[in-house]
């Protein structure tokens, strides 16, 4: 039995939005789903215990970022990344591919691999695709990610031809360096902006048959419009029996599309990172709870989401709590936030087994204040 699997449920024949199942080592959860952000090995600011409660399934942490610090040595020496965090649910890990190219300068890729400068000490580092295996193998997460370049937005053609045909050979070298049988190793597609290279970078990553596939390289700075249409070409390639994992990709609208196009899988630290910001995601677009409008608001956020924050708190405490700086209520908008993406994706897989999608889509979409995000 292969470590990780998926059960297509229900596709929506309408809209190709699919229901389905993942099965890892470390429990089964429900798609579309959204995974929250533990960059460091921890969800900023919200524990475990309260991980679950909320209803979250898998969570994703960072290669880039434990390689650097504690070391993959030492998470393997407090026996693997789930024990070290006392989570027993699923664990997704990324690559380093994204963060390291994210530093710009710092850094230098040849067909080995990456060499950068930490962040935290400024010194050389080294990541290829056979470190980044050895680190997730050392981490112990359950889905491993391909070792990959996020092509930047915009890329000429020449560039992003050489570099997704690099990520397609690095792609190989991970497969051939991850042998665990308790790990599953997703391949990345690349390929920017041009739909030839998307289908290549389709084509030949299928070839390697990993357990599940994402899509890179999208929602990098382009026009929504043009990601959907990348989105769509590169997904209706894709094997249908296989998960599809959008990478990096988190607002309420932007899951819907997502999951339009078929796609079954979700990261984004935007509703951890905007509650730090005083910011209450819901179904009707984002409240800055810092505004005057909640100084006597005494109802929760929102009437009825059931998460800790809702059930205890009013919007004018919240805003109490945000504008005097009390770590308090950035937690509490991090639980609401965590917890609103659970309920919006467990609503939209309800549509998709009635088979009211598109209906629903429809409706959200005109409930949503784009302006407000
Ligand atoms: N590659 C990896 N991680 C990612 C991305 C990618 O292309 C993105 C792009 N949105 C987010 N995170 N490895
Ligand atoms: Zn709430």
């Amino acid at each position: 039995m292969p470590a990780i699997t998926y059960e297509l449920i229900k596709q929506d024949e309408a809209t190709g939005a699919r229901a389905g199942i993942i099965h890892t080592p470390h429990g089964s959860f429900p798609t579309p789903i959204f995974m929250p952000v533990g960059t460091q090995g921890s969800v900023k600011g919200v524990s475990p215990e309260e991980l679950k409660e909320l209803g979250a399934g898998i969570v994703l942490s960072n290669t880039y970022h434990l390689f650097l610090r504690p070391g993959s040595q030492l998470v393997k020496e407090a026996g693997g990344l789930h024990k070290f965090m006392k989570w027993d649910g699923a664990i997704l890990t990324d690559s380093g591919g994204f963060q390291v190219f994210s530093l710009g300068d710092l850094r230098k890729i040849t067909e080995e691999g990456v060499t950068f400068r930490s962040h935290i000490d400024g010194s050389r580092k080294f990541l290829s695709p056979e470190v980044s295996m050895q680190v997730q193998m050392d981490i112990g997460s359950d889905i491993v990610m391909a070792f990959d370049e996020c092509i930047p937005y915009p890329a000429d053609y020449a560039y992003t031809k050489a570099s997704t045909e690099r990520t397609t050979r690095w792609a190989k070298r991970c497969k051939d360096y991850m042998t665990s049988p308790h790990q599953g190793l997703f391949g990345i597609v690349q390929g920017g902006m041009f739909k030839d290279l998307r289908t290549r970078s389709v084509q030949e990553l299928v070839e390697l048959d990993f357990p599940g596939y994402a899509v890179g390289g999208l929602s990098v700075g382009e026009p929504k419009d043009l990601m959907y249409d990348m989105l769509d070409h590169t997904v209706e390639q894709l094997p249908k029996d296989k998960p599809r994992y959008l990478m990096g990709v988190g607002t309420p609208d932007c899951l819907v599309e997502g999951v339009m196009h078929g796609i079954d899988m979700f990261d984004c630290v935007f509703p951890t990172r905007v509650a730090r910001n005083g910011t209450a995601m819901t179904w009707q677009g984002r409240m800055v709870m810092k505004n005057a409008e909640y100084t006597h608001d005494f109802r929760p956020l929102e009437e009825d989401c059931d998460c800790y924050a809702c059930r205890n708190y009013s919007r004018a405490y919240i805003r109490h709590l945000i504008r005097s700086n009390e770590i308090f209520g950035l937690r509490l908008l991090s639980l609401h936030n965590l917890r609103f993406l659970q309920r919006f994706t467990r609503e939209m897989r309800q549509a998709i087994m009635e088979d009211r999608f598109g209906q629903f889509r429809r409706e959200f979409l005109d409930q949503y204040n784009y302006n407000s995000k």
